[in-house]
């Protein structure tokens, strides 16, 4: 007898709906749940990858070892949970012991945030490791958005949300949610959205240097510059301002500095954004008044606005857009969701540069350093040098700036131990690898992304499976681990209480308490529960001291100068003769970042791991469509095969990351055989986004030449 289960996806941010059909241990379909209020029976094809990363032969079941065999051979043995959990604490503690606490690294990736168990419990671990010389895939990401909510609002996950289904006017520079189903903006089935905006008489407009799928259906694109956004979002906010348009609404009693703003950005024009930008100012200036004179809009940017070398000042100006417009915690503007278990109630408001990292003096940010900095805090001798490593979720050696680098540098560890399910470009440095139950196989609450999401819904989502006999969740790897590492320490551990039990807390204390929400109400409610469209709630949502938004940040503002300094030659073009290409990345809707390429059904089709680059540019240097080309950085070279494309903005060429899976000694057997090449062994770690040590992956200056016959 079939058995329906109902549960979202956790793959990406759209969090959609799902009804499993099961027999036994068989999966035997997997479709959208139309009773869902938030994805409305929508998925993306990366939905039936569920079942196969569950079946997946080489995804581990059990810790590993590496073993070097007599003639220098690599082999990975099984062990017991008892045994890895013991050797890693061990090592753990040994090298707190020897040369102190921040000799312990620690890199968190992505996928921590898509399992409620690794954000309830990694403290279990990481209160016994507090060490300065902590990583994760934030700043590879959304850094940036952090800062902007925490000067702003704050606190680092106060983020409004694009409230899309009622909005006239949608301005998006560098996202494109049409491949990556929305990014710090949970909406399920974007598409339908879009046309409903544009159905309603509406209009999106994009901005971006690749005509994407987004900006084919958008009522208007255009291309710009790569890393020259903050200089439009300046000319755009400038407009606003000399032309009176700026009214704050029902902000005004509540907002502070944008005077000081003003008189900032005086001198940031539209003609003087013109010529870098590759937007005329005219337009600039019809786009600010178009903003303004929508009954409500959305200025809204993401991953080209973020990792990009101004990045931080991008997302700070398309708050102050939304703020001067009075679209901000307006609907149809952006407004901040009310999530069920709130947790901008329930964590710190986070921090900026309290301390620094040891080699290069990049700031940190809520405790945690750029990702750009972990080889060389590897590799330089000295106090605080990095000797054991964490890893959990985590692939930075395909997914951070100059990759080869880190690659090269986890060699020279200690120790290094994984939370991971596969072998792959990172894990394989690790001396041992814990890998967690599949997802199927344990429950999940989305914390993070019901906070993104353009409607107010809940839900809980119960595992399909019981977990296999002596198989451990994520957050009891961490629990168990900590507990270990915390003997060795003498200190006393946490004691670990179930997520669920958790999240059952968080809703009866959270927001819509009133409601009667309890884990138990969910568990009646399969498909979850609708709490309504997003609500103005200022002031009282804010968490900055006097409930105050403070558009006068110092920081940005003496940013400003950096931005300045860089364009003021204004003869200069960033993108004239003798200048080099601009390196920008792509997403795939049947991809996801660097670990989904072992799924038959998702890298079935045509190599998606291309260079794409214009005519014009191609004719430039002599080179065929089709054709292998040598792509050359700072950093490294490598050879990728061409695809000529007139939706790229000429000037710039286009490579997707997450490739390069033809490493020694992964054990990912369908990756490998679409190993394609890494985009971050081209990308660079000193090049970045200098206020906050954010990676610059966009806009990274390349040379590209027809490769030798
Ligand atoms: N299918 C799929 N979905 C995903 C992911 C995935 O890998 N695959 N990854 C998930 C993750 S972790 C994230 S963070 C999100 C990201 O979600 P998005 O940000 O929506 O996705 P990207 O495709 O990275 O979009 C960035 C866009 O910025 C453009 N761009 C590059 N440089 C610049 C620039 O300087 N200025 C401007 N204006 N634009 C620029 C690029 O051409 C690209 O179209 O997607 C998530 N969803
Ligand atoms: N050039 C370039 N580089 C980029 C980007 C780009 O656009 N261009 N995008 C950046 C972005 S937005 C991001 S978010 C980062 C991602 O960077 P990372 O988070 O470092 O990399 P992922 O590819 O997401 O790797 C996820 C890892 O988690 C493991 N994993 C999957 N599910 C689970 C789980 O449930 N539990 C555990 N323990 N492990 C799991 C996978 O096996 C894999 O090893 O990459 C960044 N790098
Ligand atoms: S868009 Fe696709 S990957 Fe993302 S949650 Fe929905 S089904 Fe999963
Ligand atoms: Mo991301």
């Amino acid at each position: 007898m079939p058995t329906t289960h109902r549960r979202a996806c956790h793959l990406c941010e759209a969090i959609c709906g799902l009804v499993i059909e099961t027999e036994g241990e068989q999966i035997l379909s997997i479709k959208g749940d139309k009773d869902d209020p938030l994805s409305r029976g929508h998925i993306c094809p990366k939905a039936v990858a569920l079942r196969d990363i569950h079946e997946d032969p080489d995804r581990l079941r059990q810790p590993v070892k590496k073993v070097i065999g007599d003639s220098g051979e690599t082999r990975w043995e099984t062990l017991s949970w008892d045994e890895a959990l013991d050797t890693a604490a061990a090592a753990l503690v040994r090298t707190i012991g020897e040369h102190g606490v921040h000799a312990v690294g620690v890199y968190a990736g992505n996928p921590s945030v898509h399992n409620y168990g690794m954000i309830t419990h990694a403290g279990n671990l990481f209160r016994h490791i507090r060490t300065n010389n902590r990583f994760s895939a934030t700043s590879v990401d959304q850094l940036p958005h952090h800062l902007a909510a925490y000067w702003l609002y704050g606190h680092k996950v106060l983020f409004a949300v694009p409230d899309i289904d009622r909005t006239q006017y949608f301005l998006m520079l560098g996202a494109n949610p049409l491949a990556s189903n929305g990014s710090l903006w949970t909406v399920p089935d974007v598409k339908k959205r879009i046309k409903a905006l544009q159905a309603r008489g509406g209009k999106l407009v994009v901005v971006d240097p690749r005509r994407t799928e987004t900006a084919e259906l958008a009522s208007e694109h255009f291309f710009i510059t790569p890393g020259s956004d903050a200089l439009l979002l300046l000319a755009l906010l400038n407009t606003l301002f000399s032309e009176g348009l700026v009214d704050l609404g029902h902000l005004a009693p509540f907002t502070t500095g944008l005077a000081e703003v003003e008189q900032a950005i005086a001198g940031f024009t539209p003609e003087f954004a013109a010529p870098h930008t590759g937007i005329e100012a005219d337009a600039i200036r019809r786009l600010a008044r178009e903003l303004s004179a929508a009954e409500a809009g959305i200025c809204y940017g993401r991953m080209g606005c973020s990792t990009q070398r101004y990045g931080a000042l991008c997302q700070w100006l398309i708050q102050l857009i939304n703020i001067a417009t009075g679209n901000l915690d307006k609907p149809g503007g952006s407004l901040f969701a009310t999530p069920a278990v709130d947790t901008v109630a329930t964590s710190g408001p986070g921090g900026f540069n309290r301390h620094q990292s040891r080699v290069r003096g990049l700031p940190e940010f809520d405790r945690e350093l750029p990702a750009a900095a972990m080889a060389e805090e590897i590799t330089t001798p000295g106090e605080g040098q990095i000797r054991a490593l964490f890893t959990g979720a985590g692939n930075p050696v395909l997914s951070t700036p100059n990759g080869a680098q880190l690659d090269a540098a986890l060699e020279q560890l200690d120790f290094m131990v994984s939370l991971d399910p596969y072998i792959n470009e990172t894990t394989r440095h690790a001396d041992i690898i814990l890998p967690p139950t599949s997802p199927l196989e344990h429950d999940h609450y989305d914390l993070t992304f019901h906070l993104l999401a353009v409607r107010n819904t809940t839900r809980y989502n119960p595992p399909l499976f019981d977990k296999p006999e002596g198989a451990l969740h994520d957050w009891e790897i961490f629990s168990e681990l900590g507990k270990r590492v915390a003997a060795g320490l003498g200190q006393d551990a946490q004691e670990a209480v179930p997520p669920e039990q958790i999240v059952d807390m968080g809703l009866r204390a959270g927001p819509w308490q009133e409601r009667g929400l309890s884990l138990a109400e969910l568990k009646n409610n399969p498909s979850g529960i609708d709490l309504g469209p997003l609500q103005s709630q200022l002031p009282e949502r804010l968490m900055t001291p006097d409930k105050q938004i403070r558009c006068d940040a110092a920081a940005p503002l003496a940013d400003l100068a950096r931005l300045h300094a860089e364009f003021a030659d204004a003869g200069q073009q960033a993108n004239g003769d003798g200048t080099p290409l601009r390196l920008i990345g792509r997403r795939h809707v049947r991809s996801n970042n660097s670990w989904m390429h072992n799924y038959r059904r998702l890298v079935k089709g045509r190599d998606r791991c291309t260079l794409l680059m214009h005519p014009d540019d191609m004719a430039a240097r002599a080179i065929a469509d089709g054709s292998s080309v040598q792509v050359r950085s700072r950093v490294g070279e490598l050879a990728v095969t061409v695809e000529a494309s007139d939706s790229m903005m000429p000037g710039v060429v286009s490579l997707p990351h997450g490739y390069g899976h033809n490493r020694q000694g992964i054990r990912m057997d369908i990756a490998e055989a679409h190993a394609g090449v890494s985009c971050n062994d081209l990308t660079d770690d000193q090049y970045l986004d200098e206020l906050c040590g954010n990676a610059a992956v966009n806009g990274v200056p390349v040379e590209v030449s027809a490769a030798a016959p």
